[in-house]
């Protein structure tokens, strides 16, 4: 199981909770704010839902939604330098939107940064 060199994407990732924080929106810095997010991966974008339990009833108020993220165009990288936590990659959207996401857990970020950028990667083009 496993292609070479990299993470099994024949799988997919079931969703993850981490820790996220939008820090811009189009290129304008915005706030940091760190919050627990529900995260899963889908073939062009990211969605963050603030719960594991999609049916639940706090999910299904009108403005529950999910937010979705374009990957469309993103960059998907490791950065030290805009959080003092460990583990932290940054999410930039072709829109100019940035976003943080984070773990203690190093290998749970770690396959999740991979899948992240492959997702981008192959939409980018495609
Ligand atoms: C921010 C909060 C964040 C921190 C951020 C602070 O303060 O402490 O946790 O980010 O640092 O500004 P506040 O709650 O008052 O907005 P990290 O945890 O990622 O370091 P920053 O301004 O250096 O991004």
């Amino acid at each position: 199981i496993g292609g070479p060199g990299g993470a099994d994407l024949s799988v997919p990732l079931q969703g993850v909770y981490l820790n996220k924080a939008k820090i811009a929106e189009g290129g304008k810095k915005q706030r940091k704010n760190w919050t627990s997010a529900w995260v899963v991966l889908g073939s062009d974008h990211l969605l963050f839902y603030k719960e594991s339990k999609q049916e639940t009833v706090v999910n299904l108020k009108p403005g529950n939604r999910p937010d979705e993220v374009d990957l469309r165009g993103a960059s998907v990288e490791w950065t030290k330098d805009k959080s003092s936590r460990k583990h932290v990659i940054q999410i930039t959207t072709y829109a100019g939107d940035e976003y943080l996401l984070q773990s203690d857990d190093f290998p749970t970020i770690s396959k999740w940064r991979d899948a992240i950028k492959q997702t981008a990667d192959r939409s980018c083009s495609g």
